[in-house]
């Protein structure tokens, strides 16, 4: 299992601690923070995001299915309580989108951005900010102001949700608080200069701790030249008999795009070789990582039919 990330990337750190609690053996690729990111690509055909889940020739993109991934290999412990799936699904989701991005407009803010990139090389947040901003093209994200206020009040709703319990929905981590904490870690961790809007919610920060101590395992590093030969040396794993669920009508076998709905929406071309409940797999061929499948959620992706 190889982990295709950087260090201050929230969704790698959601990634990282699924693969601490499932107690999976694994190889840590850093990919650049930044376009251009070649050996990305040679995987993806495309998608850019971070982080990607590499098992031989198989890519898992978007950290939704990557969970769900490790779940199924992993099932102890769960990361989807009984009785409480949608919930935690829901409430994952809502971390994913509403509070990462209250979280950015204000660890990001030009305050925080200043801080973040201050010991950096000259140029390297400037370079961020605009890779960013072609990434968001004519997503709306809340602005700084508006994003502080949003973000007080979600820590207050989660300050809530833990004060009579250790984690989100009970007695154990489930998917909800590895989403919700994320985003949190990006403002404490990443950016120390401007963690002091955790100060007003010290469960909030206790919770943060139960979550950190879980850790990220043994991870042994991997270079990204070498995971990419990895794929050219592996063939896809077999696709597992599920049922064909045809929304779009797209017949498997189509060339079809695959691509974010917002932010990053640099698609993935291939032959649709499954589209079950959730996930979309695509096969697509790399002049350096061979015959590959490259799969999505169905969940924040678009699927086109490519016509000739
Ligand atoms: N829904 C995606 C979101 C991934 C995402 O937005 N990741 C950010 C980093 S935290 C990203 O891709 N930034 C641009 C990049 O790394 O190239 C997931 O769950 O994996």
């Amino acid at each position: 299992m190889i982990l295709h990330h950087y260090p201050m990337s929230p969704f790698a750190e959601k990634a990282r601690l699924l693969l601490g609690f499932k107690g999976l053996a694994w190889r840590s690729v850093h990919i650049p923070a930044v376009m251009p990111k070649p050996d990305v690509l040679a995987l993806t055909g495309g998608y850019r995001r971070t982080p990607l889940l590499q098992m031989g020739a198989d890519i898992y993109c978007d950290t939704a299915l990557i969970a769900d991934v490790l779940e199924h290999l992993q099932p102890t412990p769960t990361l989807y309580p009984a009785h409480q799936k949608g919930l935690a699904r829901v409430l994952a989701q809502w971390a994913d989108s509403t509070l990462f991005w209250a979280s950015m407009g204000y660890t990001l803010s030009p305050k925080g951005a200043a801080a973040l990139f201050a010991n950096q090389p000259p140029g390297t947040g400037q370079a961020f900010a605009a890779d960013r901003a072609a990434m968001r093209g004519s997503m709306v994200t809340p602005r700084p102001g508006d994003a502080t206020a949003a973000y007080r009040s979600y820590l207050r709703r989660l300050s809530t949700m833990v004060e009579e319990q250790p984690f989100l929905l009970g007695d154990a981590p489930c998917i909800a608080d590895f989403s919700a904490y994320h985003p949190l870690w990006f403002s404490r961790v990443v950016n120390p200069a401007v963690a002091g809007i955790l100060d007003a919610t010290p469960r909030v920060l206790a919770w943060m701790d139960r979550i950190a101590a879980i850790g990220h395992g043994q991870p042994a590093k991997l270079g990204a030249a070498e995971a990419v030969a990895i794929a050219a040396g592996a063939e896809p794993a077999p696709l597992a008999d599920e049922a064909f669920q045809d929304e779009h009508g797209i017949a498997l076998g189509s060339r079809v795009t695959v691509a974010a709905e917002s932010f990053g929406q640099e698609p993935t071309e291939g032959i649709l070789r499954a589209a079950t409940r959730t996930r979309y797999t695509l096969e697509r061929t790399d002049d350096r990582a061979g015959r590959v499948h490259v799969h999505f959620p169905r969940i924040g992706y678009m699927l086109r039919e490519v016509r000739a």
